[in-house]
């Protein structure tokens, strides 16, 4: 357990980070709405919450320029998401997304969290998760990490890899 003074234990806040365009926004409004909404680019950030099993997940989805040195919002997190458009060439997005996760790592209010890494639009993607797992040199992290496929359409597929950030939240 972190030195979190003040947070609600039965609370686990999670951040939900990635390039603009990754699908941050629509996954979590499957996630909590169940709905397809319209996406428009965040402006600043949304705050979601979802229960899941015995667990209340706080999700801050926190767009661009806030991912960059906004030590306070990370404050009493107990877990990442981290998404990719596994649509993207590896291109010049996919190397600032890769440069996004690893200045995300450097922060020191995540540290040794576990990272779920969403490879988001399954249903349209280029990349596999193979090519992911190298080109963002998961290998090499020291995060309990974990990669899963999945689409922001699809609900069950988001579900299915919280799973696994809830499991090693509890750890
Ligand atoms: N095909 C497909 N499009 C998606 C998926 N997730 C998000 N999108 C689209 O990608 C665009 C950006 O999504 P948004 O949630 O606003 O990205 P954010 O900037 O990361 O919050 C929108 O047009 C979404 O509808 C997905 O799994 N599959
Ligand atoms: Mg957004």
């Amino acid at each position: 357990m972190r030195g979190c003074l003040g947070c609600a234990h039965e609370t686990h806040k999670i951040v939900v980070c990635g390039l603009g365009g990754s699908g941050k926004t629509q996954m979590l409004y499957k996630l909590v709405l169940n709905q397809d909404v319209q996406m428009h680019p965040t402006v600043g950030f949304n705050l979601e919450s979802l229960q899941h099993s015995s667990n209340t997940l706080e999700f801050w989805d926190i767009g661009g320029s806030y991912q960059t040195n906004q030590l306070h919002y990370y404050h009493c997190t107990k877990g990442i998401v981290f998404v990719v458009d596994s649509s993207d060439n590896i291109d010049a997005r996919i190397k600032l997304a890769r440069e996004n996760l690893q200045a995300l790592l450097g922060n020191p209010e995540l540290t040794g969290l576990p990272l779920l890494v969403t490879a988001n639009k399954a249903d349209i993607c280029k990349l596999t998760n193979d090519e992911i797992i190298e080109y963002f040199n998961l290998n090499s992290i020291q995060n309990t990490w974990h990669i899963v496929s999945v689409s922001a359409f699809d609900r069950d597929s988001v579900i299915q890899a919280l799973n696994w950030l809830c499991f090693n939240m509890n750890q």
